[in-house]
């Protein structure tokens, strides 16, 4: 390592407008207090959710910009993938880590395929089974519930009961993970994150429910837990940490009125993630 910094790869792609991916990953890995490397998979105008959007691909950029960091002889305690645009990005990605992964690198996958039982339209099954591959190589893995299913081969529903939620977690572990969530679990009132971490039981973490749902959450909850994972931070706790922070910044756009594609105006309370740990 450079420096007694921890230091972390973020390898997403860059939307100018909407906050999610990188724009929502630096500034809270910022004020986590770890260094960030950013290798982009693309730049958009915006994201995809809203009806147009402007689309560079940098999928060729990618081994050049490796090679560059090689020479550089750089080293990460953490590398934290997002959102992938196709199957030659999934293997890039699989190639960083054969490239930079070592036993003091903590790998963190969040497997950006879909929400609300929807795998997203930009997703073919390719995708989704090199997908599962990446998820084979993480330490920490962070899928929603629509995304867990598609890892697994199940179907997705929303009724299943704790036991059966309990069991798909245990069966994300058995693909290689050490630690995994499942984010947003709806149950009345209340979503839970239903975490685990090998050696242990799972755990329950809950939070209020705010409406509507918005975009960029899952990216805010997996940045958290990333820059935690990097730092050795407990992962219950980060866990709750992360989902308590989402719950504040719904809170937050809803008294801003932000339009619901615009992602959550987390700016507003980053400082609450400034420790000295
Ligand atoms: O937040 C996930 C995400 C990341 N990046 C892009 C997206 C989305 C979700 O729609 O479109 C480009």
């Amino acid at each position: 390592m450079r420096s007694k910094q921890k230091t972390i790869a973020l390898i997403n792609d860059l939307s100018g407008f909407g906050r999610c991916s990188l724009t929502v990953s630096l500034p809270i890995l910022s004020a986590l207090q770890v260094q960030c490397a950013v290798l982009p998979t693309c730049i958009l105008s915006n994201h995809t959710a809203y009806p147009s959007y402007l689309f560079h691909d940098l999928t060729d950029d990618m081994s050049p910009w490796m090679e560059e960091w090689k020479k550089l002889d750089l080293s990460f305690n953490g590398i934290y993938t997002g959102f992938l645009g196709s199957e030659d990005q999934i293997q890039k990605v699989k190639d960083f880590c054969t490239m930079f992964q070592t036993s003091q690198t903590c790998m963190i996958v969040d497997p950006v395929m879909g929400d609300h039982g929807k795998i997203y339209p930009t997703y073919t099954e390719g995708m989704c089974e090199k997908m599962k591959e990446l998820a084979r190589m993480a330490d920490v893995l962070t899928p929603n519930l629509t995304e867990a299913c598609r890892l697994l081969d199940r179907p997705f529903r929303n009724d299943y009961s704790k036991e059966d939620l309990e069991r798909i977690i245990r069966d994300l572990l058995d693909l290689g993970p050490q630690k995994a969530v499942i984010s947003g679990l709806e149950m009345d009132d209340e979503v839970f994150n239903l975490a685990i971490e090998r050696g242990k039981e799972p755990c329950w973490i809950p939070t209020k429910k705010v409406l509507p749902f918005r975009h960029g959450t899952g990216d805010v909850f997996a940045s958290v837990i990333a820059g935690d994972a990097v730092k050795g931070l407990g992962f219950y706790e980060s866990v709750q940490k992360a989902a308590d922070f989402v719950h504040d910044c719904l809170l937050i756009s809803n008294q801003l009125e932000v339009p619901m594609e615009d992602g959550v105006a987390f700016e507003e309370i980053l400082g609450n993630l400034i420790t000295k740990n």
